[in-house]
């Protein structure tokens, strides 16, 4: 388990009962300049937790710092595990790596991973101390996850595997793992599975907190 760096414990992939409507919609955005204020005005306000540091430089702006040990933001996010809608959740991060850090990296390298119902899908090798940009999408429609790393993606069939409770960043619930660099920028989109591509708009162009036309 040291080599890999798994996306949920970035973005840990929670989901909230929606009542809404059916249309896709940024739910929740963090871009860290007002701590972990939802920029959306949706109110999904994030609670930093166990010192985690806020201030550093970010990709853009300034951003939160993890420690790899128990930090972790959590947000009023609560999951429904049972009926998982369309979700596509990302954020800039940035992975650190210490020679103490309980992730380590091992001779295969630390890999960006998704977990799923079914298992542990690693895909791309993590590189450290670099701005990297990452996205995880559930399509329910197809039943397919997909991970997106800097302009790269791969599709799997499977359900995003989720933690109980509040979603956490940084973290998951239950978990002794924890996330350790530097993480800006996250973002929640409910009912849709973006597209490669409208993830590479998102990359390139940075985000709106309105949905996406
Ligand atoms: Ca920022």
């Amino acid at each position: 388990m040291s080599g890999r760096f798994y996306l949920f414990i970035v973005i840990v992939a929670s989901w909230i009962t929606f009542s809404g409507t059916a249309h896709a919609s940024l739910m929740a955005y963090y871009p860290f300049e007002d701590f972990a204020r939802d920029a959306t005005g949706h109110g999904y306000d994030g609670a930093p937790k166990n010192g985690v540091t806020h201030g550093i430089q970010g990709h853009s702006g300034s951003a939160y710092w993890f420690d790899g040990i128990d930090d972790y933001i959590e947000l009023p996010i609560v999951i429904d595990q049972n009926d998982l809608p369309s979700i596509t959740i990302g954020a800039w991060v940035k992975f650190g790596i210490e020679s103490t850090s309980p992730q380590g990296v091992n001779s295969s390298g630390a890999h960006w991973s998704l977990m799923t119902r079914g298992g542990i899908i690693p895909t791309f090798l993590a590189q450290q101390g670099r701005w990297t940009f990452v996205a995880a999408a559930y399509d329910k429609l197809t039943g397919t996850v997909t991970l997106y790393v800097d302009g790269k993606s791969m599709t799997f069939p499977g359900v995003l595997d989720l933690g109980p409770g509040p979603m956490r960043l940084g973290a998951r619930e239950g978990l002794s793992t924890h996330f350790l660099g530097a993480m800006d920028d996250v973002f929640i989109f409910i009912d849709e599975a973006l597209t490669p591509e409208e993830l590479d708009k998102i990359r390139t162009q940075g985000i709106n907190p309105m949905p996406l036309p």
